[in-house]
């Protein structure tokens, strides 16, 4: 025997007007019982109707927009006595809706907070109209989502489902952590053409790359940088002398190849200079060999080839290598290998000037030298002031395995030898 059934609206609790916000059925649609034929809303709730038998949709009386209150008739269903299940009555079919409280904004929880900063984490108006279950805008809520920006669903009719808003959030996230490091709040965007005229220029390659590679550093390491002055006048003086007798065309000597020697002595006496944290950061991980990175200015911004087994190389072989690492990287030729393995950078801007700056360590490595333009100086020696070419040196180090003590040893001892460099050789 089939019988008809009526799917009202139930008592929600004295209230007058009811948004139908979707429905989910059509003439000719088989539900089952339980299944969520209409999603409906008040001021203060929001539910899933659910249809009170197993059956045939034969009319729906509701559309999208439409206003009901208790007892409205929402649909009939044809339903087959005998193969149907009937959860009430006929004259009562309005079984109890599922009702979500509509709480105040959910607070923002402190991980969507840390994680994601880009997400709009109050509830808006907007969220109202998206094409979501109440369910899901629940789910949504917890996760401090605002289901509007969820442009589509992966549901029937665009429908937004659990996943849509787990994958939005694993988006949002993986975004917020290239963007910003570690979900700290991002530079809001300004339209600068309001001021002046403006043009756009896309970064290079290299440039944001180096720029992610040096928000990840500046977020995870406690960094420190020493600064100091190394006397390398009598250095200076055998420089020249030995540029004076090259022949033309024969690679000049710069400072910078000492500068390496001395630092290569003194991680060899400061073997923590020479390592690398693990990543769970429990462990040091301490090389035995020597490899030092250049950092080296190109039109498309800065790389840093890496020279190995500096240890085991002469001052003339380290210029041959310099010269040819800075061309190609300069014409953008260096290939990836190149560019790993490095035990401690150095970043040298004597070239152009400078008295003293802070270079950012490139992690794992845990300290980075800079150096800076060397200037003749007046310098006491205990009875009169000498002129002497004073070179600056700024040493940073990753605070996590250096401490200042043995930062300001590590730079003594570079000081030491390029303040005579035949030191090198004992
Ligand atoms: N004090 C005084 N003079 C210096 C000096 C210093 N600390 N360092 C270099 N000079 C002089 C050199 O002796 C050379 O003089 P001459 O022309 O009279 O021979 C001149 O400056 C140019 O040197 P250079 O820079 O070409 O050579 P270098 O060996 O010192 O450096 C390299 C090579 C590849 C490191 C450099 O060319 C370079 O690219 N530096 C930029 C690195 C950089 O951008 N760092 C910033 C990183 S943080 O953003």
């Amino acid at each position: 025997m089939t019988v008809l059934i009526e799917i009202k609206v139930p008592d929600v609790g004295n209230v007058a007007e009811i948004d139908v916000v979707e429905v989910l059925i059509q003439a000719g649609d088989v539900v089952a019982l339980e299944q969520t034929v209409a999603v409906l809303e008040t001021d203060k709730a929001s539910m899933e109707l659910p249809s009170s038998a197993s059956g045939t949709v034969q009319q729906v009386y509701i559309k999208q927009g439409d206003k009901v209150s208790e007892g409205s008739l929402i649909a009939t269903v044809l339903a087959n006595v005998d193969a149907a299940v009937i959860a009430a009555p006929v004259e009562q079919a309005v079984a109890a809706p599922v009702v979500v409280e509509e709480k105040a904004p959910t607070p923002v929880p402190a991980v969507v907070k840390i994680s994601a900063p880009a997400v709009a984490v109050t509830q808006t108006d907007s969220s109202k109209t998206a094409h979501a279950s109440p369910s899901v805008r629940l789910f949504a809520r917890e996760l401090g989502v605002d289901v509007s920006r969820i442009k589509t669903g992966s549901g029937r009719k665009g429908r937004i489902l659990k996943d849509d808003v787990k994958n939005f959030v694993k988006k949002v996230m993986a975004e917020g952590i290239v963007a910003t490091g570690a979900g700290i709040p991002s530079i809001p965007a300004v339209d600068f053409s309001v001021f002046g005229d403006t043009e756009i220029q896309k970064l290079s390659k290299i440039k944001r790359l180096t720029g992610q590679n040096l928000s990840r550093v500046w977020l995870n390491l406690p960094m420190v940088t020493y600064h100091e002055e190394a006397d390398i006048t009598e250095m200076e003086a055998f420089r020249n002398a030995l540029n004076t007798n090259k022949a033309k065309g024969e690679l000049k000597i710069t400072g910078l190849m000492f500068i390496i020697k001395a630092l290569v002595a003194a991680m060899q006496q400061f073997p923590n200079f020479n390592a690398s944290l693990s990543a769970d950061g429990e462990q040091l991980i301490l090389k035995k060999y020597f490899n030092i990175g250049v950092a080296v200015d190109t039109p498309k911004g800065l790389v840093v080839p890496v020279l190995r087994d500096v240890n085991n190389k002469t001052v003339n072989e380290l210029a041959a290598e310099i010269a040819e690492k800075s061309e190609k990287a300069r014409q953008g030729k260096l290939l990836p290998a190149d560019m790993q393995g490095g035990c401690m950078t150095i970043s040298s801007l004597g070239g152009i000037g400078g008295m003293a700056f802070t270079p950012i360590v490139n992690a794992p490595e845990v300290a980075i030298l800079g150096v800076t333009r060397a200037k003749m100086q007046p310098v006491w020696d205990g009875k009169e002031f000498k002129p002497r070419l004073m070179l600056p040196l700024d040493l940073t180090y990753d605070h996590r395995v250096i401490d200042g003590a043995e930062g300001a040893k590590f730079m003594a001892a570079i000081q030491y030898y390029l303040g005579d460099i035949r030191r090198l050789l004992l």
